[in-house]
């Protein structure tokens, strides 16, 4: 390997180091169906450089990928986008948004292990993409809040038929959001974080 190699990877900013008050880190997982918003929120909230992991999307994927009602769409997460912000003084959580496409769906094992809790992303316009994943969810027993991700062409549902839409039990969490927005990406998180302590906080008290 030639010396000079390295040069060319970027030194670690200040802001991406861990602040030496942060004694505690959870993680949590961004998941939706296609096209959602899922890296979006993942780099609209993380005080560090995402990673992302995303893919052109070709020719080669036509009959393979749902794209109806996305078609403008020109690049794919294919593996996994990763962040981290910071709740607290002494508290981040890491962020690991999934692919969207099916055929992506097996990484999600690797991806929720470990995991605290999740963001369901949802787009009003394609409810029908979220069924497979609350399903998924459901199977693996993962608590999780949903965001309603408003985009311009978007119809206004009111938090009950979108839950009855989803079918989803009165508890969980379903709230609107703007993907591209820092501090309404960040409300998401923050419902999600006391979701899971009201959880904890039942399963203490039964
Ligand atoms: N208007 C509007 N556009 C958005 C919003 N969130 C995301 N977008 C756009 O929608 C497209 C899809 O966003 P992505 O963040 O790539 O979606 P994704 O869920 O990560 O997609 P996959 O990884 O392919 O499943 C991008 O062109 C975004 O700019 C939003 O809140 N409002
Ligand atoms: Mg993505």
């Amino acid at each position: 390997m030639d010396s000079n190699s390295f040069e060319t990877i970027d030194q670690p900013r200040a802001e991406d180091r861990l602040p030496a008050s942060v004694s505690t880190s959870a993680k949590i997982v961004v998941v939706g169906g296609f096209g959602v918003g899922k890296t979006t929120m993942v780099g609209a909230v993380s005080e560090i450089r995402p990673l992302t992991t995303e893919e052109t999307m070709t020719q080669a994927g036509v009959g393979v990928d749902d794209t109806a009602g996305v078609a403008s769409k020109t690049e794919t997460t294919v593996a996994m986008d990763f962040g981290r912000i910071s709740i607290s003084d002494s508290m981040v959580l890491y962020l690991f948004g999934t692919p969207g496409q099916e055929r992506f769906w097996f990484l999600w094992k690797g991806l929720f292990e470990g995991a605290l809790g999740a963001v369901v992303l949802v787009d009003s316009r394609r409810l029908d993409v979220s069924f497979d994943v609350l399903g998924r969810l459901e199977d693996l027993e993962m608590p999780f809040v949903v965001a309603v991700n408003n985009f311009p062409d978007s119809q206004q549902h009111s938090i009950e038929e979108l839950r009855t839409a989803l079918d989803l039990p009165p508890a969980v969490p379903i709230l609107y959001c703007d993907a591209r927005d820092r501090s309404s990406s960040r409300d998401v998180l923050l419902r999600l974080m006391h979701y899971l302590y009201s959880l904890t906080a039942a399963s203490e008290v039964s």
